[in-house]
């Protein structure tokens, strides 16, 4: 019998059902950061990443320009299982012959490059107005600057990416993901935390009423705690951003790097669902801060594939990677955190669910307790070996980007 076929036994006789699981899995859609290739900098205005976020690190081989970065973002795709999205953010437009746009100017046409390679590869395409590395970013401050030139811009941005992504959902046929993140806030503290929040509510009102079809476009407000020199105070904090997103009929997004360092997004999961149609998450690592390190296979990684999975929730849950580590290879890190994010799922699809659920209904904890632990032993790796055959990808990625290390990343000085 080979591998396979005895953990499907096993997990059998803990009452899962692994065909299902690897057939559920190969159905789940993840969404690809495109700026783990280049340290978040973009084409568009050649301004150093700002925003209260940082890539740390200068491994060889960063993407300069949008070839280098879809040829990395392949490289990357072909050593990737499963359905894959792209994501992108406005500072990624592609300016043909010097001709360049502002940001609250910008058009699907300056994206037509990215919606022929998506195209191309059969993906949707998901999208993020950039508001941060920019010169019209003032005091920290975009959508909630008193400075009404310094807003208007801003709100203008907004409203220009709203058509770009419903430009992506028509060309691709896929619904896009449209995220809102600001970084606006204070390093010290503030003398007046309302007025920014009321200016940032009046801004994400004026961008929604751009219309739009909301079977297309999915507009999605991600919260944070706080950004490097941003220590003091968050506009977007999640209360505001869960209740603007409840009020006005949007999305909200948690980004699992953007919480108190003891509070979790697996925790918050459920009580979302049950409020939202949809819900959005960003899947980080965050180390001890807001570092963005690349995904593991982790304890809380597994739990929020968890809370999604026993849920029911796979439909009803967009699922983005974002994260951007510059220390190491960085199609490696792509690849590296995207498998675990599948594996964190897959995970979660051999969960004996009903059953875990009838022994906590049951108060039978001592039960609930040792059943958890003997899963986190069961075959897993075997199954996962599976869904990487039947994907037609090999379980060894390493050797293919040393490879592609040495004959192109190390060229590019
Ligand atoms: C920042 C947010 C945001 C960004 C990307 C680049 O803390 O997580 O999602 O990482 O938009
Ligand atoms: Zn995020």
């Amino acid at each position: 019998m080979n591998r396979y076929d005895e953990a499907k036994n096993l997990y059998a006789a803990l009452g899962v059902d692994t065909d299902a699981a690897l057939d559920a899995l190969k159905d789940v859609c993840i969404s690809v950061h495109c700026w783990q290739g280049d340290d978040v900098i973009g084409f568009d205005c050649g301004e150093s990443l700002s925003g209260g976020i940082q890539t740390t690190g200068n491994y060889p081989g960063r993407a300069r320009t949008p070839q280098e970065l879809m040829a990395d973002l392949d490289k990357a795709f072909s050593l990737m299982p499963g359905k894959k999205k792209l994501n992108l953010h406005a500072s990624y437009a592609i300016f043909e012959d010097g001709e360049r746009a502002e940001r609250n100017k910008l058009e699907p046409k300056h994206f037509c490059k990215w919606i022929d390679f998506a195209k191309a590869r059969g993906m949707g395409i998901d999208f993020n107005p950039t508001f941060f590395a920019h010169p019209m970013v003032k005091d920290n401050l975009t959508l909630s600057s008193p400075d009404e030139t310094v807003r208007r811009y801003w709100v203008e941005h907004g409203q220009a990416c709203i058509r770009i992504s419903e430009a992506f959902a028509e060309e691709t046929g896929v619904p896009c993901v449209m995220n809102i993140w600001i970084p606006d806030g204070c390093k010290d503290i503030p003398g007046d935390r309302l007025g920014p929040r009321a200016r940032f509510k009046q801004s994400l009102d004026e961008i929604l009423s751009v219309p739009y079809d909301k079977s297309k476009v999915y507009v999605t407000l991600e919260s944070k705690v706080f950004g490097i020199g941003l220590e003091s105070y968050t506009v977007g904090s999640a209360e505001f951003c869960l209740s603007y997103s409840a009020k006005n009929g949007i999305t909200p997004l948690m980004d699992n790097g953007h919480y108190h360092p003891t509070e979790v997004v697996s925790d918050k999961i459920s009580s979302l669902l049950l409020f939202n149609d949809k819900i959005a998450l960003h899947v980080t690592r965050p180390v001890r801060w807001d570092s963005d390190h690349v995904v593991l296979f982790d304890d809380e990684t597994r739990e929020i594939a968890k809370e999604i999975v026993r849920n029911d929730a796979l439909d009803r849950v967009f699922i983005a990677t974002d994260y951007f580590d510059a220390s190491i290879n960085r199609i490696s890190a792509w690849i590296t955190g995207m498998r675990n994010v599948q594996k964190a799922l897959l995970f979660a699809l051999l969960q004996p669910n009903d059953k875990l659920k009838a022994l906590q209904d049951a108060a039978d904890m001592t039960a609930l307790m040792v059943l958890q632990e003997e899963l986190k032993t069961a075959p897993f790796g075997d199954v996962w070996q599976e869904y990487l055959r039947r994907e037609n990808v090999k379980a060894d990625y390493l050797s293919e980007i040393k490879d592609y290390e040495k004959k192109v990343l190390v060229n590019r000085v």
